[in-house]
């Protein structure tokens, strides 16, 4: 178990571009569709059953909460995008902030792109990879829900994904995961270690 991130604290919320907190150490970014368990992924991160709050109903996390961790490191649960019923003007304004919250924001060492694995690799997915590739920033996928899957099925998708991904310049790995049963999450947190705690 690593102790860093079971101590995570609720830090911050923001609620657009000009309200973040300053950049100051290393921060992580959890990003991806709504109801893909962007918030259930960084709560088994931490070990925390509500540390960030997830919801049946998706849509539900719409500021960009921050967490702090030791030695000024930060996860941060940016607002889920895609879904049907959010009125197009605040899909917009979701779209306009998370372009330049990952074009812009220095202290974002890379983002952990959240998917179901039932429906991975949608529009928003790729256009969260293509602005990624932009600034060729590290990109991390997790193919969550995974025991909603046979294995078969499992690696199968994981295989398709990895193989969509290869067209991508920035350095962009892949993994299986379930939020829910814990499955991957020693490989999450490696990948985490690198990016938040290597010298
Ligand atoms: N079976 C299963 N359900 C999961 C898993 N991860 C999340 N869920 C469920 O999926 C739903 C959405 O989870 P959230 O973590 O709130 O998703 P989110 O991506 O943060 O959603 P928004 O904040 O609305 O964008 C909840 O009902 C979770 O319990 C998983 O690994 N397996
Ligand atoms: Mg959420």
């Amino acid at each position: 178990m690593n102790k860093n991130y079971h101590q995570a604290k609720f830090f911050q919320s923001a609620s657009g571009i000009n309200s973040l907190p300053p950049e100051l150490g290393f921060e992580v970014a959890f990003a991806g569709r709504s109801n893909s368990g962007k918030s259930s992924s960084l709560n088994k991160v931490c070990q925390q059953r509500s540390l960030a709050r997830t919801s049946k109903t998706p849509g539900r996390t719409q500021l960009i909460n921050f967490f702090s961790l030791p030695e000024g490191r930060y996860l941060v649960d940016l607002p889920g995008y895609g879904y049907a019923k959010v009125p197009e003007k605040v899909k917009h304004k979701w779209q306009r902030f998370i372009e330049s919250y990952l074009d812009t924001r220095w202290t974002l060492q890379g983002v952990i792109l959240v998917m179901d694995i039932r429906h991975p690799m949608k529009d928003y997915d790729r256009m969260m990879l293509r602005w990624a590739a932009d600034r060729q920033l590290s990109v991390h996928v997790l193919l969550n829900k995974s025991d909603k899957l046979k294995r078969g099925m499992t690696s199968r998708a994981l295989l398709a994904v990895k193989k969509e991904l290869k067209q991508y310049s920035m350095p962009v790995s892949v993994q299986t995961f379930s939020a829910l049963k814990g499955e991957g999450l020693q490989e999450l947190w490696r990948v985490l270690d690198n990016w938040l705690y290597a010298e």
